[in-house]
């Protein structure tokens, strides 16, 4: 491991107290990144593994998580190295390889088993890799409250105090109540979810030639609905995601993000694709098989209040067509980490969480934006934009060195307003700077 931690010996700074409350992927990332500058870190969530099945590791979200000492080769990753689009009848649309465009991206495309993944970013949060102490991970406590200027207050009514508290709750999010009630809206869209073992998929000379060896991405599309198809764990199982309108599976808009649904359901709703595909449906083990309702959120006036700040879902919630949500939420704790380095006093937090909120918020609300366009119904079986327009957007960024970059330009430009009887030594921010 390559991180430059940060030097305590001389200056001793303060460890600032930080409390997540949610354990999902934005919070156990954050975790991990302030944990690794050497503050205190608490997460306050259920954290049991994260039920879904499999997400997509862009290049850039991989880099970041490598830079915190995570290897998606310790969770079986498959790669997104070849994209098939067939019409609904299984005609092929487009087939391209990837391998060549993928290697102008220093690290891989993959796409991982979300539970896998999860376990280790729980498991690199409760160790010291990378540096720091370990985080204290407390599932117990549900948050039922903020006090922005205070902390958090836990179900048995005992008020957490702490330095920075975090917003990681999800969609669903409690805590965005600290900014702003707003309420969740249908985009008229539901989503099945399920996996089924590659190898029953192949044994079957029906479903055989639907299933290329590994590493690839398959979708295919109605006007109105549309499935994806792709490996995880070490191309062993194949995820599905089946786009669909919401009436159909009659999905109530609460918080029901693993609702049962069954394949009869799945089978009804395409029941006009490819009969290879609806074969292939049927290998699915039943008990896996969920809806989850698409829903939207319109943009909040801001993400901080005092020393509380929202990230990930809680924040920006992305509908899945871009398969970036994820991403964003790593990137989210990469920028906390780059604005909070070790000696920032608890004075300080308030404006810090306003830069991060600068330097995040116009990038994901674009890919908000981008995901809502991108899962817009075909128009006479012709995207309207298409599923990888704005690849280059979502992964040409290397959040790391954007937001070091900024709070180098914020700490100089504040230093420049400073009068000059402050030593410009007490601005200067201890470390985290060189950490990239
Ligand atoms: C069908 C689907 C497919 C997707 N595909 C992709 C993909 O391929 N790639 C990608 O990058 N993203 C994908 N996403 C999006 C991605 O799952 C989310 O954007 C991501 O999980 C957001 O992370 P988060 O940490 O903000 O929220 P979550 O992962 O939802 O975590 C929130 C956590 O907060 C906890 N919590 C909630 N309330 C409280 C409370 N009051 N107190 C304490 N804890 C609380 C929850 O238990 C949970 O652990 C997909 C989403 C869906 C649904
Ligand atoms: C925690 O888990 C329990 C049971 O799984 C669930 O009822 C509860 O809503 C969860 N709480 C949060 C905050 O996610
Ligand atoms: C950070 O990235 C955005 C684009 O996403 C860019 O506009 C901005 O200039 C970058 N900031 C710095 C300091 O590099
Ligand atoms: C963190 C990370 O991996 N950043 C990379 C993002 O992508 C750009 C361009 O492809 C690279 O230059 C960064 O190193």
């Amino acid at each position: 491991m390559d991180l430059d931690l940060p030097n305590t010996e001389d200056a001793q700074p303060r460890p600032l107290s930080i409390l997540i409350i949610g354990g999902g992927i934005g919070g156990l990332s954050a975790a991990i990144s302030l944990r690794q500058n050497g503050h205190h870190v608490m997460d306050k969530s259920n954290l049991s593994s994260d039920s879904g099945a499999a997400l997509h590791l862009c290049p850039n979200a991989s880099g970041i998580l490598h830079r915190w000492g995570i290897n998606a080769q310790n969770f079986g990753p498959s790669f997104m190295s070849r994209y098939i689009e067939r019409a609904q009848d299984g005609r092929t649309l487009k087939d391209v390889d990837l391998a060549e465009s993928n290697a102008r991206w220093p690290y891989p495309w993959q796409m991982v088993h979300r539970a896998s993944f999860h376990q280790e970013l729980k498991r690199v949060a409760a160790s010291g890799e990378g540096g720091g102490v370990p985080v204290a991970l407390l599932p117990k406590h549900r948050v039922i409250d903020v006090d922005p200027q205070l902390g958090a207050t836990l179900e048995d009514g005992k008020l957490v105090p702490a330095d920075v508290i975090l917003g990681a709750d999800g969609i669903y999010s409690r805590t965005r109540q600290v900014i702003k009630t707003l309420p969740l809206f249908r985009t008229g869209k539901a989503a099945f979810r399920f996996v089924l073992p590659k190898s029953m998929a192949e044994s079957d000379p029906t479903t055989a030639p639907l299933i290329i060896p590994k590493d690839t991405f398959t979708l295919w599309f109605a006007d109105d609905r549309r499935v994806v198809m792709y490996p995880c764990h070490n191309n062993e199982w194949l995820n599905f995601v089946c786009i669909h309108p919401d009436t159909e599976s009659r999905t109530a808009p609460t918080d029901e993000w693993n609702k049962e649904s069954s394949l009869d359901q799945v089978l009804h709703v395409f029941r006009d694709f490819d009969p290879q595909l609806l074969a292939l449906f049927t290998k699915a083990n039943a008990a896996t098989i969920k809806v989850w309702q698409l829903l939207d959120m319109d943009t909040l006036p801001t993400w901080t209040s005092g020393k509380f700040a929202l990230m990930g879902d809680a924040a920006h919630p992305c509908l899945p067509y871009q398969a970036q949500g994820g991403a964003q939420a790593i990137e989210d704790a990469a920028a906390l980490a780059a604005v909070l380095p070790l000696g920032t006093t608890p004075a300080e937090v308030p404006e810090r969480l306003k830069l991060y909120e600068t330097i995040r918020s116009k990038r994901a609300f674009r890919i908000q934006e981008y995901s809502r366009l991108t899962g817009q119904d075909w128009v006479d079986g012709q995207p309207v934009v298409g599923m990888r327009e704005f690849e280059e957007y979502n992964f040409d960024h290397d959040e790391i060195a954007n937001a070091t970059a900024a709070f180098k330009e914020w700490m100089m430009a504040k230093q420049q307003q400073t009068p000059a009887a402050t030593p410009p030594i007490a601005a200067e921010p201890s470390t985290g700077l060189e950490r990239r």
